[in-house]
């Protein structure tokens, strides 16, 4: 897939609920107000994109709306791309100007350090640059072990302490080690949780410093690593981050899968940190320099709205379908059922008259049986007579 495709398919949870909502929005306006503007406002504070950028935005698209004298809320759409385009400003990428150059990996738990250096690994290793990675968080064992799966799998070389050691000592020795190798590029994977925040943030300080101090002169980057669906709590993550060390990029992880991508321009706007790289996905080649331009493309994509809006209106005329499918079936059941009861009542009926019948056929039978008998008894008897009578009844006959 490439690399366009990857962010329009990471992007589509945020343009599906964030910018078609402000299509969506924008159709039910017949002309432009404040009562427009407002709404607007309050749809992009829920897109994640922080109070302050959607008050910004806001106030740009009234100021061009007048002094453009546009009317039609379905121009607002364009308005506002180009209003997030221009706030993006220029791409940045990472500095890797010296050998070697280093970057210090920081974040909370979980944001995606490990797997980030993993991915960069990969693709640095793929430029044809020579990478050590500093297992620089030996707060927990499977840490290292996981750091070391990446950095196998892309065959750069990793230096690690036992768990537990000081992870500056790890920085220090994977600087040297770099500087006798001729490294191109050091990477240090760092922990995300300590005990409390206080000793994290002491334990950044310190290896920034052995930064400082051992890899004088060279191109540094100390990137904070956020993860997208934390929302507007990144923005604040990355205030506490600051005071530990110059922030120098943000990688922005776990975009796919996520709504709230709009945290991109509140983090861009908000901070003035640029967004260096982003996360798509949790492959190795699901890591992307970042490109403002390609990423309010994909955003704004009217191509695949219109394509997603065509899914669901086939998903629903689908769903349509399977539910008169089963209703019909229903009925069908239905039917047969009482079409089976009636004729089992039909039979029972039929079997009942059928023994009425052949009881009333019975006793016909009976009665007819009788009266033969009786009338046979009836003839029998006269024929009996003149034999019982010859004897006597010549005599009287002849009297
Ligand atoms: N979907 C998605 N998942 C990601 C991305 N980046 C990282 N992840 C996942 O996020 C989880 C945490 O990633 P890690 O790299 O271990 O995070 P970490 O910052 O090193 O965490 P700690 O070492 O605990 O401080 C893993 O399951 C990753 O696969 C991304 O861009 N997209
Ligand atoms: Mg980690």
């Amino acid at each position: 897939m490439g690399i366009f495709s990857k962010l329009l398919n990471g992007l589509k949870k945020t343009r599906d609920s964030v910018v078609r909502g402000w299509r969506r929005l924008l159709g039910s306006f017949t002309k432009i107000d404040e009562e427009l503007f407002e709404q607007l406002e309050e749809t992009m504070i829920m897109g994640d994109m922080g109070a302050e950028t959607a008050m910004q935005i806001c106030d740009r698209l009234r100021d061009m709306v007048r002094e453009r004298g546009i009317t039609d809320p379905n121009d607002i759409m364009g308005l506002i791309q180009e209003i997030i385009t221009d706030m993006m400003g220029e791409d940045e990428a990472l500095d890797l100007s010296t050998q070697p150059s280093v970057v210090l990996v920081i974040g909370v738990n979980g944001a995606g350090k490990t797997t980030t250096i993993g991915k960069m690994c990969h693709q640095l290793k793929n430029d044809g640059k020579r990478v050590l990675v500093a297992a620089a968080d030996t707060f927990r064992a499977a840490a290292i072990d996981q750091l070391a799966v990446w950095t196998e799998r892309s065959g750069v070389e990793l230096v690690r302490h036992a768990e537990g050691s000081d992870p500056a000592a790890v920085v220090f020795d994977a600087i040297s080690a770099a500087k006798a190798r001729h490294c191109d590029v050091v990477i240090c994977d760092t922990a995300g949780r300590l005990h409390n925040k206080k000793n994290l943030m002491q334990e950044l300080a310190k290896i920034n410093r052995i930064i400082d101090r051992e890899a004088e002169g060279c191109a540094k980057e100390c990137l904070l690593v956020l993860d997208a669906t934390t929302g507007q709590n990144a923005v604040n993550q990355a205030r506490l981050f600051q005071e530990v060390a110059p922030i120098t990029g943000i990688v922005l992880t776990k975009l796919d899968g996520t709504a709230k991508g709009g945290i991109v321009i509140s983090i861009k706007n908000e901070l003035g940190i640029p967004v260096k790289l982003i996360g798509v996905g949790e492959k190795i080649d699901d890591l992307q320099p970042f490109a403002a331009k390609s990423f309010v493309d994909a955003l704004f994509d009217r191509d695949s709205a219109a394509e997603e809006t065509a899914e669901e209106s086939a998903k629903t005329a689908d769903e349509a379908a399977d539910e008169a499918a089963e209703t019909a079936d229903e009925a069908a059941d239905e039917a047969a059922e009482i079409a089976d009861e009636a004729a089992d009542e039909a039979a029972e009926i039929a079997d009942e008259t059928a023994e009425e019948i052949a009881a009333t056929a019975e006793e016909t039978a009976e009665e007819i049986a009788e009266t033969a008998e009786e009338t046979a008894e009836a003839v029998e008897e006269p024929a009996e007579a003149p034999k019982k009578r010859g004897f006597f009844g010549l005599f009287r006959k002849k009297k």
